[in-house]
């Protein structure tokens, strides 16, 4: 049996060197995690769009797409490509868990939550020449996700990622930021037996690694043990963490002495209003100056994530978040626009207050306005939020930032530079053009939509 893996083009994070294709993100485990859990009769291609043509005339038996919110419409497309040709096709991943009813109209079947034990079954269905509509996968009662096998990272191509070697420790947050996707996806906090994660570290090439995990000291208990249990392996690495972490001594000394070199943490707005009306109260703004300080005293980088569209934010919000983020001298700063993704609180509360500009998946990457500010207009958004980049990222800005600190010059040259070229995209590409104003074909009809999204009664339906 031939199955085809193929993750569509998600458009960011590239880099072009000629003919090559680099993404300047980590290697994502979703679909190596799968094929890590597929028979070995079975021979296994996977394709990230995002680094590689996927191959349209393919010979496969079985089709699998993994769909995150903005590349649903592209993988719809590839999904009906393939049925027309006559091969069935799967769809799974954060997209179609949201919107089931939406993903069963373009595939054969569809797996709903996650896919560790589904998937197997689903391959013996479809052997079997049983395959199913539906498959559901959802809460594990002792919150421990084991027996998780190392993914085949090796069906990727390695030189495709800035960051090949990833590794996933826990999956989920107990935290419920009202934008946020994954507590609309995943309610369950899991976290994998140590020793399963030190096995994939092992099982590693590089020195660098990269955890995944949205939260990785969500559990500070579990982060210490894992932590400890990290460093005889003498890795380097990085990954996502929340702003409390500043107050656990024993924890920050951890990640020092584990080979932390490179922490992402979403800052998201330095209004304490603000932070208490998206429910992010636990990020203190005044926290800020003495975590990026503490982060470059033990030799980490910071990434911090600022988020433009609030409903307190004005068009001052744009200048007073630079001047922000250069006093804080954060190392890597990032801008993304308040996008309600479907299954979360903002989504439901926009929609009902008829704020929502665009139901159509393309423009949800965070870089289109979809949404109408309530102390500004769409485009004062959209223009604040591309000077915002511009400014930051301006040679003089980064020399400024980075002045007189030791730490990681490689990283943060390197992650300065890939935005730098980001804020040309940004000002050049047609498909950062005006987003709002575009009434776009293939726009979902709002009614459809509606009832995809707040209704599943539809979804067993073909
Ligand atoms: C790597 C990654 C990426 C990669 C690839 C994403 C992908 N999977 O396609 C890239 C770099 C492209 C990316 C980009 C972005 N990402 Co991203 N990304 C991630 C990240 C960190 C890891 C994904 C992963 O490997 N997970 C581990 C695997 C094991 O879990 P999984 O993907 O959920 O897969 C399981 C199930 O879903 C299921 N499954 C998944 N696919 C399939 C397919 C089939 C056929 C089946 C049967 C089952 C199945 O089985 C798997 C095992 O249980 C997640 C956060 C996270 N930790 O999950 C965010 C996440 C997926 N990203 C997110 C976001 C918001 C973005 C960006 C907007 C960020 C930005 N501003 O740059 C962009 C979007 C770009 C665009 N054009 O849309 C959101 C998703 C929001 C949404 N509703 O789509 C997440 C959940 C983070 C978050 N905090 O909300 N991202
Ligand atoms: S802390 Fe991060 S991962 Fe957790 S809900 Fe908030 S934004 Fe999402």
């Amino acid at each position: 049996m031939k199955l085809l893996m193929i993750m569509p083009d998600a458009h960011m994070h590239k880099l072009h060197l000629g003919p090559h294709v680099r993404s300047m993100r980590e290697m994502p485990l979703s679909l190596c995690t799968l094929a890590a859990l597929t028979p070995p009769e079975v021979k296994v291609r996977l394709v990230d769009g995002s680094v590689d043509p996927i191959p349209r005339d393919a010979d496969a038996d079985l089709v699998a797409i993994s769909l995150i919110t903005g590349c649903a419409n592209s993988g719809y497309e590839l999904a009906d490509h393939f049925r027309a040709r006559g091969i069935p096709v799967v769809l799974g991943g954060v997209h179609v868990t949201i919107l089931p009813g939406e993903a069963i109209r373009h595939a054969d079947a569809i797996v709903i939550g996650r896919g560790e034990q589904a998937w197997p079954r689903l391959l013996e269905d479809f052997r079997r020449g049983r395959l199913q509509r539906v498959y559901e996968e959802h809460a594990i009662g002792d919150g421990v996700l084991a027996q998780v096998p190392p993914p085949r990272r090796d069906l990727h191509r390695r030189s495709g990622y800035m960051l090949p070697d990833t590794v996933q420790a826990t999956r989920g947050c107990k935290k419920v930021c009202d934008f946020c996707t994954v507590p609309a996806v995943w309610p369950d906090f899991l976290k994998r037996p140590v020793a399963d994660v030190i096995r994939d570290i092992r099982l590693t090439r590089g020195r660098y690694l990269v955890f995944n995990d949205v939260s990785i000291a969500e559990d500070p208990d579990y982060a210490k043990e894992l932590f400890r249990a990290m460093i005889p392996l003498k890795k380097q690495w990085g990954g996502l963490a929340t702003v409390d972490i500043a107050h656990d001594p024993e924890l920050l000394e951890l990640l020092r002495a584990s080979g932390c070199r490179y922490l992402l943490f979403g800052f998201e707005s330095d209004s304490r209003t603000v932070l208490q009306d998206i429910r992010k109260g636990f990020n203190k703004p005044v926290d800020y100056d003495i975590l990026v300080r503490t982060m470059h005293d033990l030799g980490i980088s910071v990434q911090g994530c600022f988020v433009f569209g609030f409903d307190h934010d004005t068009t001052e919000t744009f200048q007073r978040t630079v001047e922000r983020v250069n006093a804080l001298r954060i190392d890597i700063p990032r801008y993304s626009l308040y996008t309600p993704y479907p299954g979360t609180e903002l989504f439901r509360r926009l929609h009902r207050e008829g704020r929502i500009l665009s139901y159509n998946w393309d423009d949800y990457d965070t870089m289109h306005v979809v949404i109408q500010p309530a102390r500004m207009t769409p485009e004062e958004l959209y223009r604040g939020f591309k000077w915002a980049y511009r400014e930051t990222f301006k040679i003089g800005s980064i020399v400024r930032r980075m002045r007189g600190l030791t730490t990681n010059s490689a990283i943060n040259a390197l992650g300065n530079l890939t935005y730098r070229r980001f804020v040309r995209r940004l000002y050049r590409e047609p498909r950062f053009a005006q987003p709002w104003s575009v009434a776009r074909p293939g726009s979902p009809p709002q009614e459809n939509w509606y009832r995809a999204a707040f209704g599943r009664e539809d979804f067993r339906c073909g």
